[in-house]
């Protein structure tokens, strides 16, 4: 017996969803999208059946330095780099069908107007206050250092590649001073002074009673995120900085402060509100969603837990304006194959990746049907396949199929008329109470077990279905069965609809059936006589070769430069290393750079050829140690620009932090030999 903890959803009367707004720089992994869009767009469908006025909003989250970094690396405009990526985005989750009210972005002027609105609100209920902050600035690469672009250890739990704004392994938030050892991952040095600067600060120390106590009466939360808050606010909440030094941003409607722009943190959430903003059009309708007894839902990835339980709901409180959450559904991790996630090392797939091996809707099936919702969940390909397989196809679509081949065979296509008897009403008691239990489960957000009941009906109406033989029975008892069996065949349609639209939609139009809506949804709508239009099989089985091929995919994004993996180690396949052309050259010039204090410009000689490359060893070696040497270079990697000048190699040294010490041969060998 499932107990309702939250509302119960089909007596709402208005809810908004909403799903993290992912960050605009790049194709997103599967991860990203199981942890947030994918069971937000379930949970929205069962509004949506449940004949529930909601609305379910997202977008691309474009501030900050993320986006600044990835546009350079493209080569492009910061605006121009944004506008791409965010119809890249939006066009893959039209492919996996996820049903967003509105797909919008935080770089609009409704953000701009919010954000600002919202912002001096604060100022006037006196939450901002004005401090001095030390930012950390890169001597090397002659720039303020954003808070992702330092890493360092934790100062909580040690974890050594923590960034200035978080740890990644224990959550904290952390500012960049904190870190120790700090180190630019631009770079990869530690030359980093910390300057002063005037900014701005929200003081949540203020509001630290007023959280807890919010925070406390939420006991309709899931456990996770309510636990995760609870904690948090143990520690005690201090004053955050909610400014940085870019240009890129929303800036700072202050006197004195027009040159900062809010922190991509700040105005992200209020992206919630401006991106319905941008769908509704009218301050009225707007003040229907979010100023009013609408529940708002959000649904989120772990390490976003904190922002959506304290830091944004407190600074509603802060300016005094719109609607707190009502739930916060926060994500554990999903991994994949055993291993985590990483964009960095290739390990995963990417949302466009995985549809160009199976269908959108085996992917939705039976990532529900493992969504991490209370802990860590694993993806497996043969798990994968035994779930479509056994479940999807084996459990619902060949059911389908046996029930429209028989209509088809016996009764041409036509629904036979028919009495019911008692093994049919004793089916439909069974089947209410499943569907009253489906609807507690929905209200409680737990969509696996929504998952489960909706196959427990099709597994039921196997059972029925198998019991009563159709095909070996005579004419009136094999109308019964089939009367019978196409109208349950309707509901559990329409139920499967929220995790697997397109297959549904399929099936509704064989059966020729329309949607039913809710207060009448038991009701036997496909009546005698009744003709259903095509007998197809609904969906293919996944064959073991597909699964084979699958496994061998290797995703396209994997040779990110990502440099966020510095020190750690992974396996590299043998192949691969072999496709590096190594080999041994002799420095026969060495000039500095013309626009670099720390940079030389060093000329190789090959043998068959020389070559410029550019060098940041001006630190370690003079130039006359460097003349002469025989040195290790690679030769076929992406020539990079280095300060305006093109480094035609790379060449190998060992790094202890303190000291960098030149790779050589101890041997005389010819110019030009291959390392292998
Ligand atoms: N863009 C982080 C993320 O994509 C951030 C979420 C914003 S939600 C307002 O995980
Ligand atoms: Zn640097």
């Amino acid at each position: 017996m499932i107990v309702i903890k939250s509302v119960d959803v089909t007596k709402a009367k208005r809810i908004v969803v909403t799903s993290a707004l992912p960050y605009v720089n790049g194709v997103k992994h599967l991860g990203n999208l199981t942890g947030s869009i994918l069971p937000a767009d379930v949970f929205h469908r069962f509004l949506d059946l449940f004949n529930v006025e909601n609305i379910y909003i997202c977008g691309t989250d474009e501030h900050g330095t993320p986006s600044e970094v990835s546009a350079m690396k493209e080569g492009m405009d910061v605006k121009a780099y944004c506008d791409k990526y965010h119809e890249i985005q939006k066009s893959i989750y039209k492919k996996w069908n996820i049903d967003f009210t509105h797909f919008g972005r935080t770089s609009t002027k409704e953000n701009e107007e919010i954000t600002q609105d919202l912002f001096l609100r604060m100022y006037k209920n006196g939450y901002i206050l004005e401090k001095e902050m030390t930012i950390p600035y890169c001597n090397h690469d002659k720039m303020y250092l954003p808070d992702r672009f330092i890493e360092g250890t934790c100062p909580y739990c040690g974890y050594e590649h923590a960034k200035g704004d978080q740890c990644e392994k224990c959550g904290h938030l952390l500012d960049p001073e904190e870190l120790i050892n700090p180190h630019c991952t631009i770079c990869g040095g530690t030359d980093i002074v910390f300057k002063k600067k005037k900014h701005l600060f929200l003081d949540f120390s203020k509001l630290q009673g007023r959280l807890e106590e919010w925070i406390k009466s939420n006991d309709h939360w899931p456990s996770n995120t309510r636990n995760f808050a609870l904690g948090w606010m143990k520690s005690g909440l201090r004053p955050r900085c909610i400014t940085r030094n870019l240009n890129w941003g929303i800036h700072v409607p202050l006197k004195g402060y027009e040159d900062l722009v809010f922190y991509v943190w700040f105005d992200a959430p209020i992206g919630y509100i401006s991106i319905t903003k941008e769908w509704c059009k009218s301050d009225d309708e707007l003040e229907k969603w979010w100023n009013s007894d609408s529940l708002i839902y959000h649904f989120l990835g772990k390490d976003n837990i904190p922002f959506h339980t304290i830091f944004w709901p407190g600074m509603l409180m802060a300016a005094g304006k719109y609607t707190l959450p009502y739930y916060v559904a926060g994500y554990e991790y999903l991994n994949w194959n055993g291993g985590k996630f990483s964009t960095s090392l290739g390990n995963g797939l990417f949302t466009d990746e995985a549809l160009e091996l199976f269908p959108a809707d085996y992917w939705r099936f039976y990532l529900v049907s493992i969504l991490p919702e209370t802990k860590d969940s694993n993806f497996s390909w043969d798990d994968f396949k035994k779930k479509i397989n056994g479940e999807l196809l084996g459990n619902y679509g060949n059911l389908f199929y046996r029930i429209v081949y028989f209509i088809k065979s016996k009764f041409g296509g036509i629904v036979p008329d028919a009495e019911l008897g008692d093994d049919e009403r004793k089916f439909m008691e069974a089947f209410e109470n499943r569907l009253d239990e489906l609807v507690k489960s929905v209200s409680n957000v737990r969509l696996r077990e929504s998952l489960r009941i909706v196959m427990s009906m099709a597994r039921d109406l196997n059972q029925y279905f198998q019991e009563r033989k159709p095909w070996a029975s005579d004419d009136e008892s094999s109308k019964r069965t089939l009367y019978f069996s196409v109208n349950v065949m309707r509901m559990i349609t329409q139920l499967l609809r929220p995790f697997v639209p397109s297959i549904s939609d399929r099936a509704m139009k064989m059966l020729n059936a329309e949607g039913v809506e809710w207060k009448k949804f038991t009701e036997f709508t496909i009546r005698p006589g009744h003709k259903i239009s095509n007998v197809e099989h609904l969906l293919e089985p996944i064959s073991q070769d597909e699964i084979e091929r699958a496994k061998k995919y290797r995703s396209k994004y994997s040779k990110s430069d990502d440099k966020k993996k510095r020190g750690g180690s992974m396996e590299i396949p043998f192949e691969e290393f072999s496709k590096l052309d190594l080999r041994v050259g002799k420095v026969i010039s060495v000039e500095d750079h013309p626009n670099a204090e720390r940079l030389y410009l060093v000329t190789v000689d090959f043998g068959s050829e020389k070559r410029r490359l550019v060098a940041g060893l001006k630190k370690y070696y003079s130039k006359d140690e460097l003349l002469g040497k025989k040195i290790i270079v690679v030769m076929n990697l992406e020539q990079k620009e280095i300060r305006g000048i093109k480094s035609e190699g790379m060449l190998l040294a060992a790094d202890d932090g303190e000291t960098v010490s030149l790779l050589t041969v101890d041997r005389d060998v010819e110019l030009g030999s291959k390392i292998r």
